[in-house]
């Protein structure tokens, strides 16, 4: 059994920041169970384009408003409070956050922990482990 609190791992290195977002890693490939969880803060006003080529995921949206655009048909969808999106095609997407966005996303296979995106929007297979001290 494990457990975490996110403001105790928002104070850690599982806390990562990029440019448009920033992303709390809660659960990562080195507790083994096949997926990886994380609490990403999307900031206001900001598009990015995003391609997870190596990695299926779901995003449920906990606060704020956006869309996501998939690239290849030119589709919107809405997001607000409620929304879960599935990316099970490693859909190509621009994701666009029209006041600050609060995400809880599911990764497979899981991340390692210190991943940021490559120029194409995509997260490596491999990567460095964040390890508990
Ligand atoms: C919304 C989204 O695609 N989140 C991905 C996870 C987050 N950017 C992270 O942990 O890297």
């Amino acid at each position: 059994m494990i457990v975490r609190q996110l403001q105790d791992a928002e104070k850690s290195d599982r806390r990562i920041v990029a440019e448009n977002w920033e992303s709390t890693r809660m659960l990562l490939k080195n507790d083994n169970m096949g997926f990886s969880f994380h609490i990403t803060t999307i900031y206001a006003n900001t598009a990015t384009p995003i391609h997870y080529k190596n990695h299926l995921e779901a995003v449920y949206c906990i606060s704020g408003e956006g869309e996501i655009e998939t690239t290849a048909d030119g589709k919107v969808y809405p997001i607000s409070p409620g929304t879960l999106y599935i990316l099970d095609q490693h859909d190509p997407h621009i994701l666009r956050a029209h006041s600050e966005i609060q995400f809880a996303c599911v990764f497979n296979p899981p991340l390692h922990g210190t991943e940021t995106h490559d120029p194409s929007g995509a997260y490596p297979l491999e990567a460095n482990a964040i390890t508990d001290a």
